[in-house]
């Protein structure tokens, strides 16, 4: 199969919001002027000047902008520049609710240990998998319960540090937006009562208990077979025996964290399930409270699965007992955050290793009352300053983003994704509509509007990722990938042949090949769409 040419005009591939504004991208100009055409009329209903050129230093191109922001009529429409076309795109009040669903369906895609039916999953069913027990890591009488949970990526592992962060972005997005989660996906749970994402995340968090050990509260790193399977092994077919990768400090505080979340946000829908996860939470604490420096986790000589490295483990901390503290009021946990706060690390990231923006968020949130004013007033103070720096950084860039060159890395969508995370939380303490627009600005580019002319995620847009490192998608008989995930992103580190092959040379936003090989930039995981699902939630009216 063919495949189409990035385009010299990229758009949003999905649409643009009635009332937002709308901006086409051009890289080349031969007329100064551009059409937006109706797509089924083919008649012009706008016509303007292109502004520019700008230098887009990360891309190292000429960029001219196509600003149609006052064209306020809904419809599907493309632009024009010359003889060139856009993709065609939608004008309407409510154009992501179909990609905001998809983005968070795809998790009930990637569940492991039940069969998924065809009337969820469609073409895209299989049987149940990794079934077995799990052996812990050196001690190999030890055999425990390791079922369910979602696969962490292209691959079959599951991670603990990962699994966390997928779920305190989609539990954030249901607290802040709840809204938006009203429509059902549908999955076998939904039952009218309980929001499909709270289905979901329990789905994960029923296996994470699984990874807490019961006798010191401590939290499995990961729990994987030794080694990767073939990139064509569909899940059922992966039989190797599973591990139970050692304890680790990062697990362990991320698992409170989100125990202690999920506590709150389940207290109203059931009861018993909310306790549980206090108790696991506190627990877990235990734990980190008896151990208070260890050794940050190294895979086992025999494992080269996914490391999840991370060198300090007081980001996590801090972040647990934020959770904690907001969950249940108590001293203990307020005093132990500002004891940590008092660290150095970072306080606004939301990543899977760089995690303490999470922390401050829940101290925020739980209000200036409840905190120690002249902490609360500090971190509030940094969370905007974060998104007026990113701000800056976008108003520099071509493409409007806020990703600098040393950005483009592995999962720089997550990065882009986090970024407009952090803007959309300044904008709900500050409200100030610059840092709205921006965030948009972000999705814009993931669904198009990038220099390559691609949608980052599958079945989404006119030119979305197809051949992405997945073994699902790659193993199965169905022609398209599975719908709904993002992929990776360009990496200008070029961390795998294909990419070492193919794309010495570019620009770092052009560092990405949709191709099965390369899990550097093409792969998918659960915490590249969380932060999505996030973002979109938003943009849900
Ligand atoms: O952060 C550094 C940066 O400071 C440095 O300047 C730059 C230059 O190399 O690299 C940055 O580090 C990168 C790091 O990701 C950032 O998070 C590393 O190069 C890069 O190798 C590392 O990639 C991680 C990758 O695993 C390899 O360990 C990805 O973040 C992580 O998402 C990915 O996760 C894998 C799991 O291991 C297995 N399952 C699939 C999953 C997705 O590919
Ligand atoms: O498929 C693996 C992917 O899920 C991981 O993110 C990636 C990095 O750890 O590794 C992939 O596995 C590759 C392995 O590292 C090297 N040989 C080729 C494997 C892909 O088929
Ligand atoms: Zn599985």
């Amino acid at each position: 199969m063919k495949e189409k040419a990035a385009r010299s005009i990229t758009v949003n591939q999905i649409g643009y919001p009635l009332h937002e504004k709308k901006i086409a991208i051009i890289t080349n100009n031969d007329s100064g002027v551009f059409q937006v055409m109706n797509e089924r009329t083919n008649e012009t209903v706008y016509q303007g000047a292109l502004t520019g050129p700008v230098f887009d230093k990360v891309s190292n191109s000429k960029v001219f902008h196509g600003d149609f922001s006052s064209l306020q009529t809904t419809g599907t429409y493309y632009v024009m520049v010359g003889n060139s076309k856009s993709a065609s795109f939608m004008i309407d009040s409510n154009p992501y609710e179909k990609l905001q669903q998809g983005l968070l369906k795809a998790f009930y895609y990637l569940r492991c240990g039940m069969d998924l039916e065809e009337e969820f999953a469609g073409p895209w069913k299989h049987k149940a998998c990794h079934l077995k027990e799990g052996i812990v890591y050196g001690d190999t009488k030890h055999r425990l319960d390791s079922s369910g949970g979602w696969h962490d990526a292209g691959d079959y592992g599951k991670y603990t540090v990962a699994g966390a962060k997928a779920i305190a972005d989609l539990l954030l997005a249901f607290e802040i937006y709840p809204t938006a989660f009203e429509k059902t996906l549908p999955i076998p749970e939904s039952d009218g009562r309980t929001p499909d994402v709270l289905h979901e995340c329990k789905y994960e968090l029923d296996w994470l208990f699984k990874m807490q050990d019961a006798e010191t509260g401590g939290v499995f790193h990961k729990l994987t077979t030794l080694t990767f399977p073939g990139l064509d092994v569909m899940p059922e077919q992966d039989n190797g025996d599973l591990y139970f990768s050692p304890i680790s400090a990062t697990a362990t505080a991320t698992y409170a964290a989100v125990m202690a979340m999920s506590s709150r946000v389940y207290r109203e829908y059931n009861q018993e399930f909310s306790i549980r996860c206090l108790e696991a939470a506190k627990l877990a604490w235990k734990w980190l409270e008896n151990n208070p420096e260890y050794p940050s986790f190294k895979n086992p000589p025999e494992i080269s699965t996914g490391e999840y490295g991370d060198q300090s483990d007081l980001d996590e901390r801090y972040w647990a007992a934020a959770e904690l503290f907001r969950t249940t009021g108590e001293r203990v946990y307020h005093h132990a955050f500002k004891e940590l706060a008092n660290a150095t690390f970072p306080k606004y990231e939301l990543g899977w290793a760089d995690d303490g923006g999470y922390g401050t968020l829940a101290y925020l949130l739980n209000g200036r009352e409840n905190a120690e004013p002249k902490l609360y007033d500090h971190l509030k103070q940094g969370w905007k300053q974060e998104a007026n720096r990113l701000i800056e950084r976008s108003k520099d860039d071509g493409y409007f983003v806020s990703l600098s060159e040393n950005d483009y890395i592995w999962g720089s969508n997550m990065l882009l994704l986090n970024h407009a995370m952090v803007l959309l939380f300044a904008f709900y303490f500050e409200g100030m509509k610059e840092f709205e627009t921006s965030a948009l600005d972000h999705v814009h580019y993931l669904v198009g509007r990038n220099i390559l002319d691609i949608s980052y995620v599958t079945g989404f847009g006119d030119k979305p990722v197809k051949h992405i490192h997945h073994r699902p998608s790659v193993g199965d008989d169905v022609m398209e990938p599975v719908p709904g995930f993002v992929s990776g992103g360009p990496n200008k580190n070029l961390q795998d042949d294909i990419s070492k092959q193919t794309l010495r040379g570019n620009s770092p936003p052009a560092c990405f090949i949709d191709h099965i090989d390369s899990y550097a930039t093409n792969e998918i995981t659960i915490y590249w769409n969380s932060p999505a699902v996030f973002v979109l939630s938003h943009f849900i009216k």
